[in-house]
């Protein structure tokens, strides 16, 4: 059993309660570890060291270039760490392994190059006020400590795209993971504890409301960026606004997938499967609604439940797992719920929705499951379910599709899958999402924006707008002219 502190100041830290929190692995349902029941007094700790370090110290009065080097040290020890940071993930969440490395040792490791190559390039401007005497420029700025809260699904990419941006900018951290996940994110600040200098990188463990809301409403934090659930983002942005603390909110999905009649059936087949799941549905950008043209519906759908129904589920350790478990017990019973609502709600299940228990787990599986003949106004076509579950709509023309893709209140993400470019592309404009794939599903990479429309979210990650997002602008004026006038001239007493 394997028992971990909070890590403040580049070291380990006992919770002040002393409390503990039960990490289950959902391989095996058993406990493995436990991490920090931590609450306001352990959050100021790790706001004071980050604070102090952001005041004084090697961080804040380190060249940017240097911060720049430093971050591409972090990524060179994240690839270098990689096996051991994507075993505790897997062991935390029940994510696949072979899902977890190869970003660790990749595109992940890369985020923190591409972040530390623009450390040093945070330009300000030189403004052409028309004012007699006046010269302006901007200068943008670090705003301090910064809190990032992040969720169960995938804690290491959730903060590291925080993390990387975060530090170019020159702020400093402090991380609070989810509960149910928090271990892969503490191994992670004790590998780049050597290469940072105490109080740059904190993580606190705890509940949402005992740890999480401490932490956004502290008054030294001044940014938040929050990764989790609608509702979870709503009650964090409430918290946030008594002290008038900036928001970054990367919430929840019902992502569509529009299939036009002109694709090839196995591409499509295989497309729309990819888009949600291989991760168990367990994505914020999952594609979990199937609108399709009438004339393809039956035989799409049939070869998409042949594609579903051959993946191999087990343990998400096992490299020749397909399908892991659900993260947590709670979000297992959680799905199976949903997939009964489903039913009560008339939609027909035509693949899976049955709890299974391959050989050497606990049993925390759901089949991957289709329903048909859903209703559009139905909680399984509104709702997120986060979980291997496609609902399926039909469609006949062109703007109903798209209608139908945007009748919600997310806008995270969709799909398009359609031979014809022009038509993706105009579908694509029409689509109330702040990412669209077209011919393709989870496409990532650190140079291109991730957020959502409408309840999905607000502000940006990865690329550069990641790096605006930590940054705040100051205007400063200079009097260039000799002598400062007189307020009240004495002509003005006659
Ligand atoms: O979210 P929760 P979960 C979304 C995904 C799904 C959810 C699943 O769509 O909706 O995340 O993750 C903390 N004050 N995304 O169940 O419950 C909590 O402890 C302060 C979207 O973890 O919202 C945890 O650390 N903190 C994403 C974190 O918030 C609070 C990609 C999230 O918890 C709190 C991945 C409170 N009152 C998943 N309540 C994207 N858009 O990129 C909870 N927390």
């Amino acid at each position: 059993m394997r028992i971990y502190g909070n890590w403040i100041d580049n070291q380990c830290a006992a919770p002040s309660e002393g409390a503990f929190i039960d990490s289950i692995d959902p391989t095996t349902g058993e406990v493995w570890a436990q991490i920090a029941s931590s609450t306001a007094v352990d959050v100021d700790a790790a706001v004071r060291a980050a604070r102090t370090a952001f005041t004084t110290g090697p961080w804040a009065s380190m060249r940017a270039a240097e911060r720049g080097r430093l971050l591409c040290r972090l990524g060179e020890r994240l690839a270098e760490r990689a096996d051991d940071l994507a075993a505790l993930e897997t062991r935390d969440n029940g994510k696949r392994t072979v899902d977890i490395l190869p970003g660790l040792q990749t595109w992940l490791a890369d985020s923190f190059w591409y972040y530390g190559g623009l450390a040093d390039k945070v330009a300000g401007d030189v403004l052409p006020v028309d004012v007699p005497g006046i010269f302006n420029y901007t200068r943008r700025e670090p705003f301090g400590v910064v809190g990032c809260i992040t969720a169960w699904n995938s804690p290491l990419l959730i903060a590291i795209w925080k993390i990387a941006p975060a530090l170019a900018a020159g702020n400093t951290v402090v991380v609070k993971p989810s509960e149910h996940a928090s271990v892969s994110t503490l191994a992670l600040a004790e590998v780049f504890a050597d290469l940072l200098p105490p109080g740059v990188l904190n993580v606190v463990t705890g509940f949402g409301d005992r740890c999480g809301e401490p932490l956004v409403d502290h008054e030294d934090v001044r940014l938040v960026s929050f990764t989790g659930s609608v509702p979870g983002g709503r009650r964090v942005a409430e918290i946030a606004s008594r002290t008038v603390t900036p928001t970054v909110m990367e919430l929840g999905g019902k992502s569509p997938q529009i299939v036009f009649a002109d694709v090839d059936l196995d591409d499509a087949a295989h497309g729309v499967a990819m888009g949600l799941f291989p991760p168990a549905g367990q994505s914020c950008v999952a594609g979990s609604r199937l609108i399709v043209h009438r004339s393809i519906q039956d035989e799409l759908v049939e070869r998409i439940a042949t594609v579903a129904a051959s993946a191999r589920l087990g343990p998400p350790a096992d490299p020749d797992t397909q399908i892991g478990p659900l993260a947590n017990e709670p979000h297992f019973l959680r799905v199976l719920e949903s997939i009964a609502r489903a039913e009560r709600e008339g939609a027909r299940r035509v693949l899976g929705g049955n709890p299974v228990t391959p050989e050497g787990t606990c049993g925390w599986f759901v089949e991957p499951t289709i329903f048909v003949d859903v209703d559009s106004a139905s909680d399984l076509f509104r709702e997120e379910v986060f979980g291997p579950v496609l609902a399926v709509v039909p469609f006949d023309e062109e703007d109903e599709a798209i209608a139908l893709a945007n009748d919600t209140s997310y806008g995270l993400a969709a799909g398009v899958w359609t031979d014809d470019q022009l038509k993706a592309m105009r579908v694509a404009d029409a689509i109330e999402a702040g990412t669209v794939y077209v011919n393709n599903y989870f496409t990532s990479a650190i140079q291109s924006p991730v957020g959502g429309y409408k309840q999905s979210g607000y502000g940006r990650e990865n690329g550069t707008a990641a790096l605006e997002a930590f940054l705040q602008t100051k205007s400063v004026w200079l009097n260039t002219a000799p002598g400062i006038a007189n307020p009240f001239p004495r002509e003005h007493n006659r």
